[in-house]
């Protein structure tokens, strides 16, 4: 498992075959002082989604977890995962696939609402911060790449189910990493997230039902506001939920 990739990514990768999931290597590599290393795994044996979610990754897929080291507060980092949808997104239509973003971590093909859309790809987020500064931030991304959607959980899909073809992983992650890099990589380019997620989502304009912690949020989803939170028209005033307090995202 050297750091090799064999492109011009503009992030260190390390490979493995196999790994419980790479978001905890990518952790350990934080812990160690790292940044700017993407890991890779050909499949998972205990990848996580949110909320302690199961996460299936056998082999063929991209299963890639981006160490960075930004310079900006911990509240930014929503940012991160909406800059990892965006790149997800990009590198899936530079392989032949219309993909777009379900608020506020999902990546999916078809209608978008949660009924006739099917889930490609996922995001988990995680970070450790100071007061004012991020000390580490992990953007884990699942894409569903070269895999059998039978072996996948009922509602998902894959690139090459989509395509009618496998795809090239190792493009298609180092088109992921560079479009990353392009949104997220310095503090001043990060204003150009948002406006880039906006473009490729399709939450926004429709009737949804956001379940929360705290209950359920109806109404029309009418913006995504920094760094992350989805900002719903109830019909009676408006109302935030924020990605991390959101358990599901459904059409109302
Ligand atoms: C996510 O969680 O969508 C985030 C998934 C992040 C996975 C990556 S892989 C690399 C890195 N290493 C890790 O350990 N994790 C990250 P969430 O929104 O909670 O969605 C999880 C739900 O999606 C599950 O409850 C299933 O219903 C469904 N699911 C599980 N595996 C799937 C797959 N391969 N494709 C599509 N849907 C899946």
């Amino acid at each position: 498992a050297g750091i090799e990739f064999g492109l011009d990514a503009p992030y260190a990768v390390e490979h493995h075959d196999s790994l419980p999931s790479t978001n905890d290597r990518a952790r350990e590599l934080a812990g160690e002082g790292a940044g700017g290393v993407a890991v890779v795994a050909d499949e998972q044996t205990g990848s996580r989604g949110r909320l302690d979610r199961e996460w299936v990754a056998p082999s063929g897929g991209v299963w890639l977890s981006l160490v960075v080291r930004p310079d900006v507060p911990p509240a930014h980092a929503p940012l991160f995962t909406l800059a990892a949808a965006v790149a997800t997104v990009d590198a899936c239509r530079e392989a032949g696939v219309d993909a777009h973003i379900k608020w506020p971590n999902d990546v999916l093909v078809g209608d978008s609402g949660g009924r006739g859309g099917r889930k490609l790809a996922g995001i988990l987020t995680e970070m450790e911060g100071e007061a004012d500064r991020v000390s580490w931030l992990v953007a884990g991304v699942g894409v569903n790449a070269n895999i059998d959607a039978e072996t996948l959980p009922a509602g998902a899909t894959s690139l090459r189910e989509e395509f009618g073809g496998p795809v090239d992983r190792r493009r298609f992650a180092a088109t992921l990493l560079e479009r990353f890099a392009a949104l997220a990589g310095e503090p001043d380019r990060m204003d150009r997230i948002l406006p880039a997620w906006r473009e490729r989502a399709s939450t926004l304009g429709r009737r949804v039902r956001v379940e929360t912690s705290s209950g359920s949020v109806t109404g029309t989803a009418v913006d995504v506001e920094s760094p992350g939170a989805l900002v719903v028209d109830t019909g009676d005033g408006t109302r935030r939920v924020h990605a991390g307090d959101c358990e599901h995202l459904r059409d109302a």
